[in-house]
């Protein structure tokens, strides 16, 4: 039995429940977490505070533990499930920006790869800023890629990588687009833990995000030069 199993959270202020909560993400609790973030948003917190300050901050811990060979895969795997609990909650509210979609996303984790969490939390940050986002999940080999893009016309391809040893496989699938003379239809993103700018722009990203924030403001930017680009040849051509 944990500790939260006797611990009534709604008693907590706001600074010890987010304390509370990186504990319980820690020890992979999803009921405790759910009831949380219910906690938090029915305080008046705003989802995106919620995501940030409790669950990723929490999982940033988790993360520094399991680095240290302080947490194994079993524990990271039930911390993963009890913050994707937490995001199941907010994903509608993040999206719930009614606007009509300024742009289409791809998005998927790379082959070799199983991690989805951060993918997962862009595609959420991408929708509540307005984007349609197409997510197609993990261990993505290039076709997999080639087909989604094909079906759904995107505007901007994202990958993410975690590892190190799968990193290197984003260049794989931008050879794909290159060789199939379509690379320049798509903006590419590319982010994950591992990567940083002179790594995408080695292999020929059109940007490497830091953050789902980043990646965010960094689709939007692109979006805006797409539309600026096209209202220059509206104009050129009247
Ligand atoms: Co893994 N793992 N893991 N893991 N894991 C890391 C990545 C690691 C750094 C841990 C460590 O040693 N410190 C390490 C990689 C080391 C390296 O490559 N140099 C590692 C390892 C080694 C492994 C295994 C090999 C362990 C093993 O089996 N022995 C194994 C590999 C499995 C595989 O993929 N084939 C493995 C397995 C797992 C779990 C399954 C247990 C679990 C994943 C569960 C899941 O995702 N469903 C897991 C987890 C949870 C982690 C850590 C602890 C946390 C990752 C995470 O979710 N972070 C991670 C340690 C770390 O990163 N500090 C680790 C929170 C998330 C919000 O951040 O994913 O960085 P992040 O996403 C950010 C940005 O990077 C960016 O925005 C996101 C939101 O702000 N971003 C993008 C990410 N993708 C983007 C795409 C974009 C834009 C921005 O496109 C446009």
């Amino acid at each position: 039995m944990s500790e939260s199993d006797d611990l009534d959270l709604r008693s907590l202020g706001d600074d010890d429940l987010v304390q509370q909560m990186h504990d319980d993400l820690y020890d992979g609790l999803k009921d405790e977490i759910e009831e949380s973030v219910n906690i938090l948003l029915e305080r008046g917190w705003t989802p995106y505070d919620v995501l940030t300050k409790a669950l990723v901050e929490g999982m940033r811990i988790v993360g520094i533990d399991f680095r240290d060979g302080i947490l194994f895969v079993p524990e990271v795997l039930l911390a993963a499930n009890a913050m994707k609990a937490g995001m199941f909650i907010l994903r509608p509210l993040l999206a719930e920006t009614g606007a009509p979609s300024i742009g289409k996303m791809v998005i998927g984790t790379v082959k070799g790869d199983i991690h989805d969490i951060g993918k997962n939390l862009v595609s959420m940050m991408m929708e509540g800023a307005g984007f349609e986002v197409i997510n197609i999940g993990i261990n993505n080999a290039v076709e997999n890629y080639l087909a989604a893009i094909e079906e759904h016309k995107p505007d901007i391809l994202g990958m993410s990588a975690l590892l190190t040893t799968t990193m290197p496989y984003m260049k794989v699938v931008i050879e794909a687009l290159k060789e199939k003379g379509i690379r320049d239809d798509y903006v590419v993103l590319v982010g994950g833990a591992p990567l940083n700018e002179a790594f995408a722009e080695a292999i020929g990203a059109d940007a490497y995000c830091r953050d789902a924030a980043v990646a965010v403001e960094t689709a939007k930017e692109f979006m805006q030069r797409k539309h600026n680009q096209r209202g220059v040849k509206g104009t050129s051509a009247a």
